[in-house]
């Protein structure tokens, strides 16, 4: 095909995707990534992705697009913004990262790619394209950037040029040989915001990021979250926006009125934490299920809600977790009553511990009432020596 018909296939996608709500629709090379592979390879070395089991094949793989389609020759990336304004604090309210306040991008994402691929290859007369958004292994941010959608900021967001980093990033991969675009010349220069941000020290400063301790690693994970991190988590029940609220090219940016943005109703990014905390299946399916928080599961949510009020320290919400800790069907869910109601400490607390150490029967939840107990057991030793 000449290049001449490349060039308006690239335009026609182009308007395609900004006419379906992309800030920005760019195309870079398929080439295999040498420089995101070596980094993707030391970053999986040091442990940093432990909990998603990715590893050197995996680098191989999202960094060589052909891995997605044989044959590819580009990667047309798009963002999709998705900032809205954040409801004020309230106490007994959990917070709710702002990508999943509305239905999940997924399938938004999905939708556009979809329009675009088929006007590609209604131009093209052939079958040359494939669809990816988060699923397919590909380093979409390290394409992104090469196509000058935006730069790849401290915090490991892409940061659009126009519309921060809160965007959702899509491809599509694509054996046509479409012109590509110039990366970006930006970059974070000094500034270092979101790493002083970032309650739990995951951002180290030089673009790496250990995703073992990023907040929205522990809120999506199925085991339990860590002792010591717990404090720092602080009221966040999914994801966590904090290095990205303290990002000044996010911050310029604003909000994106669309209305896909719309959060799903009045509590979705800051729900009572006491109805968290009593979250059953289908009650779940029916308030998660369309959103970017309804793949995990409702014990997963309990759980959180349960370190939540441990971080709340409100003696009026001992009552709900004990109920949790004598009640939910979960054992990960009673032992992370167990650390919030120890984190609180009134008589009642220490009282329903004691009782439930004797009844207890999963073995990590009593590890978990046995620290909780742990400092006021030793100090009650210390005051009989
Ligand atoms: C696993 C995963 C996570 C993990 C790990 C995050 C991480 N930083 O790696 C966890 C659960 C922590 C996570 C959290 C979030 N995620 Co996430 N996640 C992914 C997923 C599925 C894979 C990412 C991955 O492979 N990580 C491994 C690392 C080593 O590779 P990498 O980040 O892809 O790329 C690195 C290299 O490319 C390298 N690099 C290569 N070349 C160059 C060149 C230069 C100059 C530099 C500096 C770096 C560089 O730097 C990159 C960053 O370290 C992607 C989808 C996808 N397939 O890409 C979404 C994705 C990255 N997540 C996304 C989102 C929205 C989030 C959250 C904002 C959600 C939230 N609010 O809670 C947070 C952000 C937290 C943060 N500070 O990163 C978006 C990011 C959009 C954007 N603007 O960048 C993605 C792209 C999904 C999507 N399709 O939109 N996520
Ligand atoms: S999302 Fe939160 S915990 Fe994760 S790196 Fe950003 S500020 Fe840190
Ligand atoms: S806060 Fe500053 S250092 Fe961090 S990503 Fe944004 S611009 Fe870069």
């Amino acid at each position: 095909m000449p290049p001449r018909d490349l060039d308006a296939i690239k335009r026609i996608a182009i308007h395609e995707g900004v006419a379906r709500g992309a800030s920005s629709v760019r195309v870079a090379d398929a080439h295999i990534d040498s420089l995101a592979r070596a980094r993707m390879i030391a970053s999986f070395d040091r442990g940093d992705l432990a909990t998603w089991g990715y590893d050197a094949t995996y680098a191989q793989r999202a960094t060589e697009p052909s891995d997605v389609l044989p044959g590819a020759r580009s990667v047309l990336c798009v963002a999709l913004p998705y900032a809205r304004p954040r409801p004020h604090e309230r106490r007994g309210r959990g917070r709710v990262s702002n990508y999943a306040w509305s239905a999940d991008y997924h399938a938004r994402m999905r939708t556009l790619l979809h329009g675009v691929a088929c006007a590609i290859e209604a131009a093209a007369g052939e079958r040359c394209t494939a669809i990816v958004c988060d699923t397919a292994p590909l380093a979409e941010r390290a394409y992104a950037a090469h196509a000058g959608v935006g730069w790849i900021g401290k915090h490991t967001n892409l940061i659009a040029k126009d519309a921060g980093s809160f965007v959702f990033l899509g491809e599509i991969v694509t054996t046509l040989a479409l012109p590509p675009d110039a990366p970006l010349r930006t970059s974070c220069g000094a500034c270092t915001r979101c790493v002083g941000a970032c309650p739990t020290g995951a951002l180290r400063g030089d673009y790496t990021i250990d995703a073992t301790r990023c907040i929205s690693d522990l809120t999506q994970r199925t085991g339990e979250i860590p002792r010591a991190l717990r404090p720092l988590v602080g009221t966040w029940v999914w994801g966590c926006d904090l290095c990205q609220t303290a990002c000044p090219p996010t911050q310029r940016a604003g909000e994106d009125a669309s209305l896909e943005n719309e959060p799903l109703d009045g509590d979705i990014a800051a729900p009572d934490l006491l109805t968290l905390l009593r979250l059953r299946s289908g009650e779940f399916k029916r308030r998660y299920g369309r959103t970017a928080m309804g793949w995990r599961g409702a014990a997963v949510l309990r759980r959180n809600a349960a370190v939540a009020l441990g971080n709340e320290l409100d003696r009026a919400h001992v009552p709900s977790l004990i109920e949790a800790l004598e009640r939910d069907p979960h054992p990960m869910v009673r032992a992370h009553a167990a650390w919030a109601l120890g984190r609180i400490a009134s008589p009642p607390a220490l009282l329903a511990l004691r009782t439930r150490a004797a009844r207890e029967l999963d073995g990590g939840a009593v590890a978990e009432i046995r620290a909780a107990l742990e400092p006021f057991d030793r100090g009650e030793a210390l005051a009989e020596a």
